[in-house]
């Protein structure tokens, strides 16, 4: 039975219902229990319909805080990636990212709602020893590479993945590789195939997007996601939790769309 008190919500079992006629009829002692399990219940469906109207109106504390870092060559679209995640939109004059930069975004993933503080990284060689500081506390890990430059994917495995072994220090964090600038099919220089084995092999998930086009860029943030949401090892790791700052250097922040992991 469902009873509105003050905008909250009462939920009186049958058990209880009867337990209150009972103690009409002669226990005082029965009325006092039946009224505090009820209010107990009350104020704890008052929270949750609160939990449901801040849901709707966009304003409830994230459960969960990540930290993820996208890596890769300069100039294979890592920042236009994250500015289409975060904000929607591209620009075609992309300046390269002198350093680090980063952008967070509040997202809803299977019921759960989840800060993320991306790190965009500078491909550039001479940014090397400082970008390799903000690895540290990543949740997940981001693979960037140029389907129209072969060399970018053949970076991945001969420099990407050594600096994040060397440097990441989270063991359990989720890796993708991302396969963008699809828009550009006709001058795409590594097959799909070829990639899908890659990441296989790397246990890492895989997304081919166009930041351009706005082809699976919400998919694959989302993907890393819902990875991180399975792995137990994640939500127990610093900066996971509710109410954690975004995280620095040190800090522990907190086309076709496929996916393999081993
Ligand atoms: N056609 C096409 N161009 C893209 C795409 N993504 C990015 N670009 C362009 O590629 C260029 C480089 O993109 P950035 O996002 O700056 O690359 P980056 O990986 O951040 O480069 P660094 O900051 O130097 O490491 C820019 O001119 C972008 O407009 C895409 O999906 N398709
Ligand atoms: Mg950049």
């Amino acid at each position: 039975m469902y009873i509105t008190t003050n905008g909250g919500l009462k939920i009186l079992r049958i058990g209880d219902v009867q337990q209150t006629r009972f103690s009409f009829l002669g226990s005082a002692s029965v009325a006092v229990r039946y009224s505090t399990a009820c209010e107990s219940t009350s104020v704890i469906l008052r929270q949750t319909s609160r939990s449901l109207r801040q849901m709707a109106s966009g304003t409830a504390e994230p459960e969960h805080v990540f930290k993820f870092l996208l890596v890769g060559d300069s100039g294979v679209g890592k920042s236009s990636l994250l500015l289409r995640f975060a904000t929607g939109n591209f620009e075609e004059d992309q300046q390269a990212t002198i350093g680090v930069d980063f952008k967070s975004r509040v997202v809803d993933v299977g019921g759960k709602r989840v800060k993320l503080t991306v790190w965009d990284t500078a491909g550039q060689e001479r940014f090397r020893t400082l970008t390799s500081s903000y690895y540290r506390g990543a949740h997940g890990i981001v693979y960037v590479f140029d389907v129209t430059r072969r060399e970018t994917f053949e970076s991945l495995g001969e420099i990407w993945m050594h600096e994040v072994s060397m440097y990441s220090t989270i063991e359990d964090s989720i890796k993708m590789v991302v396969a963008n600038k699809t828009d550009l099919g006709s001058q795409r220089e590594v097959g799909t195939q070829e990639c899908v084995e890659f990441a296989k092999k790397h246990g890492c998930l895989y997304v081919e997007t166009s930041a351009k086009g706005n082809v699976a860029v919400e998919q694959a943030f989302e993907e890393l996601v819902i990875k991180c949401l399975d792995t137990p090892a994640l939500l127990g790791a610093p900066g996971s939790g509710k109410g954690v700052g975004l995280g620095g250097a040190g800090g522990q922040a907190g086309g076709a769309a496929s996916s393999c992991c081993s």
